[in-house]
């Protein structure tokens, strides 16, 4: 089953905190370093499979397929999803999205979720459309799997749960937070 709660991680991050975060409920990780080294992005994706939670590799097929992770989430600029979807016929393929057309597309391109978002304002990534809001999400939801990504913490994943969204996914809320740990676990909730 797809995961509701996406931890992203870096490289650059302490990976030693991934099995406790799995331990209290963090089901999914996606490997996102885009400064890291192909050989570091393999070896964090090794660790995050070692906790037994669903592990995505962002932008890269084929770190996703050498480490055996059960993912890969494809932006606008990565392989496209049809074409990783020929290489890889069994791997979760997610697709960022930005609306519903998108995310009819990436479903006939052959993608499993569809990675949404900005939900709300974010400061972790520059070049990002302003928020779509939970409305933009309603509109987009029952036609793939959506993780609502941007701002997502836990006073927002409650409303993006609501607005139909499968699951979330957050960087700042958990690592930009004096206590990952604590924050990781204050999300479970939100989304349980
Ligand atoms: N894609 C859309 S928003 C975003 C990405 C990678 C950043 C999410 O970071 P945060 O800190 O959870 O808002
Ligand atoms: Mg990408």
């Amino acid at each position: 089953m797809l995961a509701r709660l996406f931890c992203l991680v870096d490289t650059t991050d302490d990976l030693t905190l991934l099995p406790e975060m799995a331990a209290l409920g963090v089901d999914g990780f996606q490997v996102r370093a885009k400064a890291a080294s192909t050989r570091e992005l393999r070896t964090a994706t090794e660790s995050a499979l070692a906790t037994g939670a669903c592990v995505v590799v962002n932008d890269r097929l084929d770190v996703a397929l050498a480490a055996g992770a059960h993912g890969v989430h494809l932006g606008a600029s990565d392989l496209p999803v049809a074409a990783a979807r020929q290489l890889a016929p069994r791997l979760l393929i997610g697709a960022t999205c930005r609306s519903a057309r998108q995310v009819r597309q990436a479903r006939a391109d052959g993608a499993d979720y569809a990675g949404f978002g900005p939900i709300f304002a974010t400061t972790t990534k520059t070049g990002l459309p302003d928020p779509l809001g939970v409305n933009a999400l309603r509109e987009a939801s029952g036609i793939l799997p959506l993780i609502a990504i941007g701002g997502i913490d836990a006073t927002t994943a409650g409303a993006a749960r609501r607005a139909g969204a499968h699951g979330v996914a957050a960087i700042g809320a958990i690592w930009r937070h004096l206590d990952p740990l604590r924050a990781a676990r204050e999300l479970v909730e939100a989304v349980s």
